[in-house]
């Protein structure tokens, strides 16, 4: 559960995570390096370092957390599309979610620098663990 401070310090975190640009595109770029085997959901990608492609789906992915960030709580609703996608078009298996989850956390430690404040770092985790719980959810 969110607390009111977890949804304040989420917000405003937010704000400067989202004001780099390719914030999305380096957390997909971490997350095949460090894990290859989620690049096997993108056979149809460029995955090269500087990929026009994975910029753009950075820019996507990036775009979602925003509306899951304005929504926080209202995430089943607002990501439902989102989850249908990922479990019954894409079927990307559920324990991926937390490797991006990771990855996007890195990212945002290395743009904020000492504003990632532990208590910034716990109240994200606890919202990209219930995205990830959303977009997981339609798998039972
Ligand atoms: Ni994900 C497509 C958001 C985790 C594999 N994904 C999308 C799209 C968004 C998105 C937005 C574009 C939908 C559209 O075009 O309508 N993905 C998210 C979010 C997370 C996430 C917010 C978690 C925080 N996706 C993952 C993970 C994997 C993944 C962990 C696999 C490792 N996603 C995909 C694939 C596509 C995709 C594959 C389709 C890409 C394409 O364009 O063909």
């Amino acid at each position: 559960m969110l607390t009111a401070e977890d949804k304040k310090l989420i917000a405003q975190a937010w704000e400067k995570v989202k004001a780099h640009k390719d914030a999305g595109a380096e957390s997909l770029e971490r997350m095949f390096m460090s894990y290859p085997q989620t690049k096997t959901y993108f056979p149809h990608f460029d995955l090269h370092a500087g990929s026009e492609q994975v910029r753009n789906h950075g820019k996507k992915v990036l775009n979602a957390l925003d509306s899951a960030v304005k929504n926080m709580d209202n995430l089943s609703q607002c990501l439902s599309e989102l989850s249908n996608l990922h479990a019954y078009n894409l079927r990307v298996d559920p324990v991926n979610f937390k490797l991006l989850s990771q990855c996007l956390q890195v990212v945002m430690a290395v743009h904020l620098g000492k504003d990632y404040t532990p208590e910034v770092h716990a109240a994200f985790d606890k919202f990209l663990s219930a995205v990830a719980a959303v977009l997981a959810e339609k798998y039972r």
